[in-house]
């Protein structure tokens, strides 16, 4: 069977975004059947810039119990930690190996992230997309599910996988396939309609948390920027509209629609009229995941279980991919 991997990092609470761009696809994806599902908080990426030790476990185990309410089932799909499944850490060395510092470099991310004082960031926040590749090509996985945000990593993850192939004459690792579609891979702030939505985002009203009550909800989409125009009828009409097109996305991915569907429903509305329909639909959708969420972390003996079970079952998928590995290489004793 094809295998799917993901993971998002728990640097923090999960927003909208995370949600729609990944979470809610990967429950499509399981409940597909279709392939093996892998899920993974990774939070070795997370630590690429700096966490505090009692904030990174209580985001993992939230983040834990966030995949849980969204719908991963963990008897379904494994579902771990990614420190608890060494192999991804012994892969990322390889791929250290493999990889440019050229390659590095062009990356977004690393730009956005290392800012203007690139000598200051961590050497693991560069080598970042290694260990994404290493992830990813540990379990031999085809499909993988992101937002948008991700492209570059995964084409550098493709980049890797070829490159070891060529190196060693061997055709061992797949080159990975990106499957970014639907309307919720890239939300964006509702504050500025040309920055992703993200939760190191220094205000709050620019993202919608998984964890945000009812009122605060819809406060956020009350005061979201828009343009004083109503909706168009078309998806053309929305082109130089970026605020307006991001809230017609957000429903769409919300009520499981295409973006034209939804502005056939509300073409000529006023603001005043789409976003009280769009904050209902927001709390009708996102209260129970926030409910379930805090009920799950009543126990967090439990879902330690539930991370420790899955490491086990990723551990045994990644063990001999490793060892494979490592023969290619010329490590003596695999
Ligand atoms: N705004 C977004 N729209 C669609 N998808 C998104 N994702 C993140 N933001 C959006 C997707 O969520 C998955 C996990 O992301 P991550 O937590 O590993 O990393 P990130 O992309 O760095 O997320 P943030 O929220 O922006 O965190 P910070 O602020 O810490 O960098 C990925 O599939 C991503 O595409």
């Amino acid at each position: 069977t094809p295998r799917v991997f993901s993971g998002i990092q728990p640097s923090g609470g999960l927003t909208l975004g995370n949600y729609l761009g990944a979470l809610k696809r990967f429950v499509t994806t399981q409940n597909a059947g279709d392939k093996e599902t892998i899920f993974c908080m990774v939070d070795l990426h997370a630590i690429t810039v700096w966490q505090d030790p009692a904030d990174l476990q209580h985001a993992t185990r939230e983040l834990c119990a966030g995949f849980i309410a969204s719908g991963i089932d963990p008897e379904k799909s494994i579902l771990f930690n990614q420190s608890q499944v060494p192999e991804h850490a012994q892969l990322a060395w390889i791929f250290n190996c493999v990889a440019r510092m050229g390659w590095m470099q062009r990356m977004t991310q690393w730009k956005d992230k290392a800012g203007k004082n690139q000598q200051n960031a961590s050497l693991g926040l560069f080598a970042y997309p290694a260990l994404m590749a290493a992830d990813i090509l540990i379990y031999h996985a085809t499909h993988v599910p992101v937002g948008e945000d991700q492209k570059q990593h995964l084409e550098l993850t493709r980049d890797i996988a070829i490159k070891f192939n060529n190196d060693f004459g061997v055709d061992f690792f797949p080159v990975t396939e990106p499957v970014i579609e639907g309307a919720g891979t890239r939300v964006m702030s509702l504050r500025d309609g040309s920055k992703k939505m993200s939760k190191s985002d220094p205000s709050d009203m620019s993202r919608i948390n998984l964890t945000d009550d009812a009122d605060t909800i819809a406060k956020k989409i009350r005061k979201a920027k828009t343009d004083p125009e109503p909706l168009p009828d078309s998806l053309e009409g929305l082109e130089d509209r970026p605020e307006a097109r991001n809230l017609i996305n957000i429903y769409a991915g919300l009520s499981d629609q295409t973006a034209e569907q939804v502005i056939q429903q509300v073409a000529g509305q006023q603001f005043g009229t789409f976003k009280p329909a769009l904050a209902e639909l927001a709390v009708e959708k996102l209260s129970p995941i926030s409910a379930e969420m805090t009920r799950l972390m009543q126990d967090t003996a439990e879902i330690d279980r539930i991370l420790a079970r899955g490491a086990e079952r990723a551990r045994d998928l990644a063990a001999p991919i490793l060892k494979e590995t490592y023969k290619i290489v010329g490590m003596v004793g695999a």
